[in-house]
């Protein structure tokens, strides 16, 4: 009988742009791969669950994209090449540093009519011009690769195909999975095609499990890999039970707890042997420090130990 995970793909078609993603994916892995390079796949943002093929509704979650979007930038300053895997229209690498009105209120428009220029004002050069210096630099090297998904279907289809495309980089390749993952779903076959209807009364919704995927992904989707995790809770009592079950079933290399409300300032780094916790201080709060630069820099000296060590 198929397992889970491997019914899950054998009952869900995969996304539209599926194809090119994937040829995508395998152009950038085998390139930074010829060049012995370190990849890291970095996840992003939440999946949605459609309620109807046909979607006018969805279940969603509150993830901003922010962990991964920020962490893909510091994985670069590491020298990592990025494979940025996020939900569409969540926050961006680079640009997520100006979302919403601040990017408009950065320029100025002069000469309307024919002639119209429009100028950075000159206080914000100094907030800009280093994003944008990155964000190019980034570019240009060809170090990163954006691709998105939407439904939590559409991330599994991506999930796997980009394993699939790592797997060739044995320990060189980094799985950083940050996304907010749905647990539940309505599976293909249980959902109508068209809208609900309120004149059929209030529905009788039955989400079902998600198969786990890190199952598969670990032990067969990308074996030689360094794969970290996220879970996320709001007890924190349980955050750290909830990590080491996480690994213990698993088996992958970390997992990073967090709990919502704290998310931004406070994760549990938590391995097979050990926990510890990283906290901003109020100091590195006020001097604009970000959480992710730390957990990504223990997390490239972790991988970089692991490189040392692992048979492949
Ligand atoms: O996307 P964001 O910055 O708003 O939140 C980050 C996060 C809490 C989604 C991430 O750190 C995380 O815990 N992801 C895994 C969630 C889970 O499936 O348990």
């Amino acid at each position: 009988m198929a397992s889970h995970w491997e019914e899950f793909f054998a009952t869900h078609l995969p996304p539209s742009d599926f194809e090119d993603n994937r040829i995508l994916l395998k152009e950038f892995c085998d390139r930074h791969n010829k060049c012995g390079q370190r990849i890291v796949l970095v996840t992003s943002g939440g999946t949605t669950v459609p309620l109807e093929h046909n979607t006018v509704r969805f279940v969603d979650n509150f993830s901003y994209g922010t962990r991964g979007a920020a962490s893909a930038e510091y994985f670069l300053e590491h020298g990592y090449s990025v494979v940025f895997m996020h939900r569409l229209n969540s926050l961006e690498p680079f640009t997520r540093q100006f979302n919403g009105q601040k990017f408009m209120d950065m320029l100025e428009l002069h000469d309307r009519g024919p002639n119209t220029t429009i100028t950075v004002k000159p206080d914000s050069v100094d907030v800009l011009a280093p994003v944008l210096a990155s964000y190019k630099a980034a570019q240009d090297a060809g170090k990163i690769l954006y691709v998105n998904f939407t439904t939590v279907s559409d991330y599994f289809w991506l999930l796997r195909a980009a394993c699939e495309c790592l797997a060739a980089c044995g320990p060189r390749a980094l799985l950083y999975l940050a996304a907010a993952v749905s647990d539940f779903y309505v599976p293909s076959n249980q959902m109508p095609t068209h809208k609900i209807q309120s004149g059929a009364g209030a529905p009788n919704i039955q989400l079902q499990l998600v198969p786990k995927m890190l199952a598969p992904l670990v032990s067969l989707w990308v074996p030689h890999a360094y794969v970290v995790s996220f879970k996320l809770e709001t007890d924190e009592s349980i955050l750290i039970r909830k990590a080491r079950d996480s690994l213990n079933k698993y088996k992958h290399k970390l997992v990073i707890g967090n709990a919502l409300q704290t998310r931004r300032t406070r994760v549990v780094f938590v391995t097979s042997d050990s926990s510890y916790e990283i906290v901003l201080s109020r100091e590195q709060i006020l001097n604009g420090m970000e959480i992710e630069d730390i957990i990504v820099s223990n997390i490239v000296l972790n991988h970089t130990e692991f490189m040392k060590t692992h048979k492949y």
